[in-house]
C-alpha cells in the first residue's frame, strides 16, 4: 500500500551542532531491561499498525510517536533505518463495523487507512518504508504457514489450521509471563481458549477456514483468511528478516502478539530471535479507562484537527509523558501543551538566545535514555524561559539550531 509522506527532518551537524554519540537504549518487554540498541548501518524496526475500522485516536498516536522518536535517534546517530508497519485491513472487528454499518469491509478500511495517513503527516510521524495491508501480504502469510506446516509446527480443528506453541522451546520469553498470567490476556485479547479440538488452549490460529457471508483467499489448506499474529509475523521476517533491531506496538500487544509472531517467525526460519528488542509503549486511558475502539471513548486526532488544534501541539501533548506511562488524557494538558509551543515559537523567533550546545546534547541524551521525553522538553523549556527573559543571549546561530533540534529530535517544527 501507499506510505504517506516524509517531512523534511534537519541534519544538526549541517547546522553546526556536534555529532550525536550516546547510543539509543530502550526498556526490553522480554527481559524487562533497559539496553542498548545495536543497530548496524541500518537499524530495522517494525512497529504494528491500526485495525482500521475507526479513526485514530489519541492512544495510537502515542504508540507511533514513540516509535517515531526511536526512528529519529537512530538517524541522528548517523544510520538509516528501514521501517516497516502493517496494516491489519481483514480481521475479525473490521467485517463486524463493517456489517454493523452497512459498508464494504473493504471500503471502511481504505477510507479509515486515508483517514491514519493524514493524522500521520499533520503529526509529521517519520513514515514507514513498506505499508504493507494483510490482504496483500497474504501470499507471504501462506508460504509461512507451509513452512510452519513442513516443520510439523501445524494441526487442524475443523478446516482451521493452529500453530502449537510448544513447538517453540522460547515461547514466553517475548511477555516474560507464566502460563497463569498468559491465559487471562489470551482471552480479553483475540485468542480462543476454550475452543475443543485445541491442543493447548494458547495455541493460535493461523489461517481460519472462510465462514458464511466473509471474504476467503485461496490456499494449500483451503479457502479462508490469516490469522492476526501470523500477519505481523510473515511481513516483518518478508521484509526485515530475523533478528531485526526492534518489535514495537503497544503494551497490549506484548502479548499474545509479538509473543506468538515471535513464536511463528522462530519456528519457521530456525533462526532466532525474530526481534532484538521488543519495545512496548503505555496505554492512554480517558475516564478511568484505557481508549479503545470498542469502548468507544476516544479522543480522535482528526477531530481534534478539524477543531483547529495545531497538530504541535498535540505531539507535544503526548511527548509530556514518558513512552511507557500509562496515563489518562484530559483536555488542560493539551492547553498546557499549547502555551509551551507558544513559549517555544516566541523563544526561536528571537534573533540571538543563549547557545544552543548544551541544550542539544541534553535532548540527546533524554532521548537516548529509553525516550525521556519529558526531560528533553524540559531542556528546550529552560533554554526558551531564558531566551525569553532576556530577550535573546549571546548566540545568533542559536534560535535556528534549536528550532533545527526540535524539528529533527523530537518533530517539532516551530
Ligand atoms: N492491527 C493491530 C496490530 S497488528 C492493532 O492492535 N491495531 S489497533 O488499531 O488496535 O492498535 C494500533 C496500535 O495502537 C497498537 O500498537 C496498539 O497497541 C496501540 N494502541 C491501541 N490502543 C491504545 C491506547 N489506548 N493507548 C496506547 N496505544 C494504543
Ligand atoms: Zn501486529
Amino acid at each position: 500500500m501507499r506510505s504517506w509522506s516524509a517531512p523534511e527532518v534537519p541534519s544538526l551537524p549541517d547546522t553546526g551542532l556536534p555529532r550525536a554519540a550516546d547510543p539509543l537504549r530502550l526498556h526490553d518487554t522480554g527481559t524487562g531491561g533497559v539496553r542498548p540498541t545495536e543497530p548496524g548501518a541500518t537499524a530495522r524496526m517494525y512497529v504494528c499498525g491500526i485495525t482500521p475500522y475507526d479513526a485514530t485516536h489519541l492512544g495510537h498516536a502515542n504508540t507511533y510517536l514513540a516509535f517515531d522518536l526511536v526512528n529519529r535517534v537512530w538517524r541522528d546517530l548517523g544510520h538509516r533505518v528501514h521501517y516497516v508497519q502493517n496494516a491489519t485491513d481483514v480481521d475479525d472487528p473490521l467485517l463486524e463495523r463493517a456489517e454493523q454499518i452497512g459498508e464494504d469491509w473493504r471500503a471502511l478500511a481504505e477510507r479509515e487507512i486515508q483517514l491514519f495517513r493524514d493524522d500521520m503527516t499533520a503529526l509529521r510521524i517519520l513514515p514507514p518504508d513498506q505499508y504493507v495491508g494483510a490482504v496483500e501480504a497474504i501470499p507471504m502469510i501462506v508460504q509461512m504457514v507451509e513452512k510452519l506446516r513442513a516443520k510439523d509446527a501445524t494441526y487442524e480443528v475443523d478446516g482451521d489450521v493452529y500453530f502449537p506453541v510448544a513447538a517453540d522451546p522460547g515461547f514466553g520469553e517475548v511477555s516474560g509471563l507464566d502460563r497463569a498470567a498468559m491465559a487471562p490476556l489470551f482471552a480479553e485479547r483475540g485468542g480462543d481458549p476454550g475452543r475443543p479440538g485445541k491442543r493447548d488452549p494458547l495455541d493460535a490460529l493461523l489461517w481460519m477456514a472462510r465462514r458464511p457471508g466473509e471474504p476467503g483467499w485461496d490456499s494449500p489448506f483451503g479457502v479462508g483468511r490469516p490469522g492476526w499474529h501470523v500477519e505481523c509475523s510473515a511481513i516483518s521476517v518478508e521484509y526485515l528478516g530475523m533478528a531485526f533491531d526492534v518489535e514495537g506496538g503497544g503494551s497490549d500487544l506484548a502479548f499474545p502478539h509479538h509473543e506468538m509472531g515471535a513464536a511463528h517467525a522462530q519456528v519457521a526460519t530456525g533462526e532466532r530471535p525474530h526481534a532484538k528488542a521488543y519495545v512496548h509503549a503505555g496505554m492512554v486511558g480517558l475516564d478511568g479507562e484505557k481508549m479503545s475502539k470498542s469502548r468507544g471513548n476516544l479522543v480522535f486526532v482528526s477531530r481534534l484537527r478539524e477543531e483547529g488544534t495545531d497538530p504541535m501541539a498535540i505531539r507535544l501533548a503526548l511527548l509530556a509523558r514518558h513512552y511507557r506511562a500509562d496515563w489518562e488524557w484530559t483536555p488542560a494538558q493539551l492547553e498546557a501543551a499549547e502555551a509551551r509551543l507558544a513559549r517555544w515559537r516566541a523563544a526561536a523567533a528571537l534573533p540571538s538566545g543563549p547557545p544552543a550546545e548544551p541544550v542539544a546534547g541534553d535532548v540527546r541524551s533524554a532521548l537516548a535514555a529509553d525516550l525521556d521525553a519529558p526531560a528533553a522538553l524540559a531542556a528546550v523549556d529552560s533554554w526558551a524561559e531564558r531566551a525569553l527573559a532576556e530577550g535573546g543571549g549571546p548566540d545568533a546561530e542559536a534560535p535556528a539550531r534549536i528550532r533545527a533540534a526540535a524539528d529533527a529530535l523530537l518533530g517539532v517544527a516551530l
